[in-house]
């Protein structure tokens, strides 16, 4: 039995909605750099508005709204964290790092762009994250102190302890193998951290009480390695063995993945382990944090429910 009942939840309805709230507010704080003039501002939006399901900030304004926050003031911290990820996807993208040549179907930025623009378009919306979030009109809707908060939690979560860090491990695992304790350090860092600060500036900035917060931060713990382990096992091509994965780039570089270390079934199990405890952590909000329940859900739920074939 699952500890929190979201069954009537529009959650397809609800991402559709606030993704494109999101995507509003994105398209106003980059309103100063037009698509049209020069070639860094068009790869900027060209990682940004090139179809990301928004996850991240979806779960910012979910957190907050919990404690009845307005998602007008929390926007441009959500804004925050989907750049992050935009800058990260581009930079991971780029030959000395994944060397893909697709991101969501379309080619990488560099492969557009070139490496160089590519570079500089990461290193602007990393800066950019920080601008809109400090920015005084911004700020002066807010405590100060939730919104130094705020900031400080993105810089942890990108920098050398999390995004950075996790990935540095990760280019260093492909040298040797690994076992999974370093495998979920790798993703907690690399993944993880971002999506836990998603919930917790939102939580932060909603006003949370610090038991609040430990119960969120929980939930964001649990979910971050259940979003990895997720996309991992949507990775494990449908029909083949992960093993034989020649085409994908993770499995080329000889990626460390949760089910090329212990297998499909044990990542599977260990998938629906952390949905339940994820949930868990939200039984205390009741209604208030169905969103957050149908968001873990959704995550989790499509590749708990492959087969073996990975197929659904
Ligand atoms: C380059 C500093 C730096 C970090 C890179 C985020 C990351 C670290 C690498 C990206 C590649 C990767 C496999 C990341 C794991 C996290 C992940 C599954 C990202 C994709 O997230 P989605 O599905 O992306 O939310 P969309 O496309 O919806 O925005």
């Amino acid at each position: 039995m699952e500890s929190n009942s979201a069954s009537a939840f529009d959650i397809e309805g609800y991402l559709r909605r606030q993704s494109s709230i999101i995507d509003q507010a994105l398209e106003m704080q980059l309103a100063r750099y037009p698509g049209e003039s020069q070639t860094l501002f068009q790869v900027l939006r060209y990682g940004v508005f090139s179809g990301g399901k928004r996850i991240r900030p979806i779960l910012t304004i979910a957190a907050a709204e919990i404690f009845g926050a307005d998602a007008k003031h929390i926007l441009p911290f959500a804004c925050a964290v989907e750049l992050i990820h935009a800058y990260s996807l581009i930079h991971d993208d780029l030959p000395a790092l994944d060397n893909d040549d697709l991101r969501r179907g379309k080619p990488t930025a560099h492969k557009v762009y070139g490496e160089g623009m590519a570079l500089l378009a990461g290193d602007a919306l990393l800066t950019e994250a920080f601008r809109i979030m400090s920015d005084t009109q911004t700020a002066r809707q807010l405590a100060p102190e939730f919104v130094l908060d705020a900031i400080r939690e993105l810089a942890q979560a990108a920098g050398a302890l999390g995004l950075v860090g996790g990935q540095a491990l990760d280019l260093e695992a492909e040298e040797r193998d690994v076992d999974l304790p370093i495998v979920e350090m790798i993703h907690v860092r690399k993944t993880g951290a971002l999506i836990l600060a998603s919930v917790r500036i939102g939580a932060r900035l909603g006003g949370a009480s610090d038991g609040n917060l430990a119960s969120l931060s929980r939930y964001g713990e649990y979910l971050g390695l259940a979003f990895q382990i997720a996309d991992d096992l949507l990775d494990a091509n449908a029909g083949v063995a992960v093993e034989e994965r020649a085409e994908s780039s993770r499995m080329e570089r000889k990626k460390a993945t949760y089910p090329s270390v212990v297998g499909l079934v044990i990542a599977r199990a260990r998938l629906a382990e952390l949905l339940q405890l994820s949930l868990r952590e939200l039984d205390g909000f009741e209604l208030r944090g169905q969103p957050l329940v149908a968001i873990a859900r959704h995550i989790a739920g499509r590749a708990i429910h492959l087969d073996d074939a990975g197929t659904h």
